[in-house]
């Protein structure tokens, strides 16, 4: 009998592993989603549940095995045998077009070129034993790297397991996204953290982790585009080649295109220094290679790099401008950033006219000063920095820029914690951070309070009528009317936005108290798993370490936050208020039993709606199992049109797409209930 159920354990186990493998691949290598979310969590609930139960059967393949392992005392030196080349480099059309001669003089017959996009990460090299995962590695100085091979397991994108069960090496870049570029940044400023310069010191921080479960929450991605060991894969070309890692579902990216001529390279790389800007990773310019490794062989190497190969660097973008001020701005948590106010100038598709600092250490690294002559560009693409001073331009009568020593709101002093950069003020009762505060409560990924605004908060908060986000609470239609430019109906509506959010689902009040290191994402899965506040704030370290995803940080300042007293006051005064502590998602395990119009739909809200607004229906189709997206596409079954619904309403008209009007979708919503 037990052997039966330990037997069935294995196959399942088995089962999942494969299936769920599959959907990964087809999402992280592919671009493609074949799977709901909550479908692929309720299959990998499962297997981390029989996982639990029967460890002898957890394959190294699991896909529960890219979480992350204990930590690294240090990594270890891998020898390339193939050593990892730099490229030689080309800045301009004439570079290039001397590459070309140097190429047509040492192959013997005609060559096209492959060119690829540069992206700026780190270079990698996997290793694939029969098909298996056999390890990665640091480029390192190209002929000694460091082991990193538990690491790049957690990243999505490197398969366990290949297509066909091929011995071979490939080597390729891995990056961070944009997106994760600045959304890490923005959360290490908030915690007082040394913020990434950029992607590509992001990526090389995230990788060169001991502990991988960093490297797991990272968001890092990968593109692979040299086999420096084919093993049984035969090729003719780079081409074939990239075609070959595709097919054995290592991730290559698509952008390539093989052009006839260097005139042909030339109209790609212009097009592409246009389209840099919209890709969703940095890149720094183009690689060109011979396509032919028949040529490629004749034309050969130089002791660092290959001739038949050159990297065209884009100009860096980059403008001149003057530091006019320095403004510092108290953050949520007490954090004091300074920002540079500078002449506007051009750059990159934008003026721009303020830069972040980031903190005072690195004001003082720069000796960045007042009326300063500066280097601006944008790092990831996005988000202007300041990159060198000209000193050579400097006055004479210029001083280094002092360090702030109180708080330009509070006037308490400030002081710097232990490894951090920022300065912090921390006094509790500062304006500048309960103000921010309150923003960020009612912000939309927390209890997303419509219609109050900073302005509204701020004289709410000057006027005395709150002094914390309980107080939000207890406000009555007169303290409303008293405020400036507040007329009957929008005192009216912001009470009613206000009530509403009382019956917000917990992870938006978990993410909304603003505790340290607890995004919105940590709040979901806090709230999920203890299913309500009162067990939360009970909660001690273990138990929330105990939760894969999140580690001792979160942990310790959870429980740091809930031993406060004049939390448990705030809390006392939120629950007199009947504001919900209770977590009302459905649970994961119970989505895919409901049956709705909406269960694996991937559904576009546009146009006015009257009864639900547009966060509540989209929460609403969420948890009956449909996805709601911004943009429509092939991709989208319903579009559910309101009033004045505009050009998504056209476009899902000449798509063929089916579309709703809301009653259509409240209609959905009751047959779902019942
Ligand atoms: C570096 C890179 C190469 C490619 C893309 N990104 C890079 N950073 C590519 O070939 N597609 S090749 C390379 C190198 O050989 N050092």
């Amino acid at each position: 009998m037990a052997e039966n159920q330990n037997q069935q354990a294995a196959a399942r186990i088995r089962a999942l592993t494969k299936q769920l493998n599959q959907y990964s691949h087809e999402y992280y290598v592919k671009d493609r989603q074949t799977v709901e979310d909550h479908v692929y969590d309720k299959l990998y609930q499962e297997l981390v549940d029989l996982e639990q139960k029967f460890p002898e059967w957890v394959s190294l393949d699991s896909p529960t095995q890219r979480v992350g392992d204990h930590a690294l005392e240090g990594f270890k030196k891998v020898i390339h045998e193939q050593p990892m080349l730099s490229l030689s480099n080309a800045f301009s059309k004439r570079d290039l077009l001397e590459f070309d001669q140097r190429v047509q003089k040492l192959s013997s017959k005609a060559v096209s070129y492959m060119c690829e996009l540069k992206i700026d990460g780190l270079a990698i090299s996997l290793k694939y034993q029969n098909g298996h995962y056999n390890g990665g590695a640091t480029r390192g100085d190209g002929t000694v790297g460091e082991d990193i091979t538990r690491n790049l397991r957690t990243v999505k994108s490197v398969p366990i397991n290949l297509q066909q069960p091929l011995t071979i090496e490939v080597r390729g870049e891995c990056y961070m996204p944009k997106a994760s570029f600045v959304a890490l940044n923005q959360l290490r400023e908030e915690n007082g953290e040394e913020v990434f310069a950029n992607p590509r010191n992001a990526a090389a921080g995230s990788l060169r982790q001991l502990d991988s479960k960093v490297t797991s929450s990272r968001n890092l991605s990968t593109f692979l585009y040299t086999v420096a060991d084919f093993g049984a894969l035969t090729a003719a070309t780079q081409a074939e080649a990239l075609d070959q890692l595709d097919a054995a579902g290592l991730r290559t990216n698509h952008e390539r295109r093989v052009c006839r001529s260097i005139e042909e390279v030339w109209t790609y790389i212009e097009e592409y220094q246009e389209k840099r800007q919209t890709l969703p990773y940095e890149i720094d310019g183009i690689v060109v290679k011979v396509n032919e490794f028949s040529s490629q062989a004749e034309i050969g190497y130089t002791v660092k790099a290959p001739k038949w190969a050159i990297a065209y660097k884009f100009p860096a973008e980059e403008a001149k401008t003057v530091i006019q001020d320095i403004e510092w701005t108290i953050g949520r948590t007490g954090v004091v950033t300074p920002t540079a106010i500078m002449t506007p100038v051009r750059l990159a598709g934008s003026t721009v006219s303020r830069a972040s600092l980031h903190n005072y250490d690195l004001i003082q690294e720069k000796d960045i000063r007042l009326l300063d002559a500066v280097m601006i560009h944008k790092a990831g693409d996005i988000i202007p920095e300041v990159t060198s001073v000209l000193i050579e331009e400097r006055s004479i009568d210029s001083a280094p820029y002092p360090m702030p020593t109180h708080c330009p709101v509070c006037q308490s002093r400030l002081v710097h914690l232990d490894e951090e950069v920022a300065l912090r003020c921390i006094n509790p009762m500062c304006k500048a951070q309960i103000k921010e505060g309150l923003n960020h409560f009612v912000s939309r990924n927390a209890m997303n309070i419509e219609g109050l605004g900073q302005k509204v908060l701020e004289q709410l908060y000057e006027k005395g009528l709150i002094k914390d986000v309980a107080g939000l609470y207890f406000l009555t239609e007169t303290d409303f009317l008293s405020l400036d430019k507040i007329k009957e109906k929008s005192a009216h509506n912001l009470l009613q936005a206000i009530a509403a959010s009382k019956n917000n689902s917990v992870e938006r009040l978990i993410f909304g108290l603003g505790i340290r290191h607890v995004g919105s994402k940590a709040a979901k899965i806090l709230a999920e798993y203890f299913g309500s506040l009162r067990s939360l704030k009970k909660a001690a370290v273990e138990e929330i370490t105990a939760i894969d995803s999140l580690g001792g940080i979160i942990a310790d300042s959870v429980v740091q936050y809930f031993k406060k007293p004049e939390v448990q006051e705030l809390l006392q005064e939120l629950e007199k208020a009947d504001v919900n502590f209770e977590y009302l998602g459905v649970k994961k395990s119970e989505i895919a039993a409901i049956e709705s119009a909406f269960k694996g739909k991937t559904v576009v809200l546009t146009g006015k709606l009257t009864e639900y607004t547009r966060e509540s229906a989209s929460e609403k189709i969420e948890s009956l199992g449909g996805k709601t997206t911004g943009t429509v596409s092939k991709k989208t079954d319903i579009v559910v049109a309101g009033k004045e619904a505009g050009s998504k309403l056209t476009k899902a008209q000449k798509l063929g797409i089916a579309i709703w009007n809301e009653q259509q979708m409240m209609k959905a919503f009751k047959e779902s209930d019942s």
